[in-house]
């Protein structure tokens, strides 16, 4: 009797195999995901607002998918090798150690597979750091432990310089800035970054956004966000004793609103080299 409700047991619990791992699959795609900023409990990325957020999430749920099935793989092997060639089943073990064929097998099929995994992903990097005709460049420059940003002279305004500092009492904690970066809606934005001290990282989880601030040198991404909001992000480069607190906020506004800002920032906001512009101060 004992032995047939073991058996039971055992079968039900085998039952929940399969939904135990379609509830973590779907819990790394479908958890909440926040629109611009962290949230409680979250276990994938924050909403995409750019292509390229988009594709790399895409690229790492493919990743998620294909870990699964090498896992359920190997599971399926070593649990045939202890059901099929167990001391009851198979007493007289065979002694051979090597085959050609799969030893063969077991080398370029993880080959193959890595070189699979490594087109998308390079391809993910040279969008990344390629350099699309820009319709605004900002400069983003890391300081321990806060950010500035400039704003070159353009025909639509810019010319300042402004510097972002956390905001300890606004929510959500510790992504709150004083001043924030401000860009259009829908346009490419070439972010350039450096530092002026130590490396630290500008990083915006939303855009799929992320490159090291390195003292003396220029490394440059871009993004063109696709929704209107307000965006945090953090210093991902530790980078001293406040490292977690220089956050990272961008709003994205209308072509209008930007404008607007443009303007107002030119009185607010200190100018850059008398206003010249990054090719004539040089
Ligand atoms: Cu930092």
């Amino acid at each position: 009797m004992r032995g047939m409700r073991t058996v039971r047991t055992i079968t039900r619990g085998l039952w929940t195999i399969p939904f135990i791992g379609a509830s973590l699959a779907g819990t790394l795609q479908a958890s909440a995901a926040g629109f611009g900023q962290p949230v409680p409990w979250e276990m994938s990325r924050q909403i995409p607002v750019t292509e390229n957020a988009r594709d790399i999430l895409n690229f790492e749920i493919g990743l998620h998918w294909l870990s699964l099935a090498i896992s359920l793989f190997v599971l399926g092997l070593i649990l045939w090798c202890i059901f099929r060639f167990g001391e009851k089943r198979n007493p007289s073990p065979s002694r051979f150690t090597h085959n050609t064929a799969i030893e063969v097998a077991w080398t370029i099929v993880p080959v193959l597979i890595l070189v699979a995994v490594a087109i998308p992903s390079f391809r993910l990097l040279r969008t990344q750091l390629g350099d699309p005709k820009a319709d605004m460049i900002v400069k983003v420059i890391g300081h321990a432990w806060y950010w500035s940003y400039e704003y070159p002279q353009t025909e639509q305004g810019g010319g300042f310089t402004f510097d972002a500092n956390i905001d300890e009492d606004k929510q959500p904690r510790l992504l709150q800035t004083d001043n924030e970066m401000v860009v259009p809606v829908g346009k490419i934005v070439k972010v350039q970054v450096t530092a002026a001290d130590v490396i630290h990282s500008w990083a915006m989880p939303a855009f799929g956004f992320k490159i090291d601030a390195v003292p003396g040198r220029l490394n440059q991404m871009w993004f063109r966000a696709e929704k209107e909001g307000t965006f945090h992000g953090q210093c991902s480069e530790l980078c001293g004793q406040r490292h977690a607190y220089m956050p990272i906020v961008v709003r994205v506004v209308s072509d209008q609103a930007y404008a607007e800002w443009l303007k107002d920032a030119k009185t607010k906001y200190a100018a850059i080299d008398n206003g010249k512009s990054f090719a004539e101060a040089r």
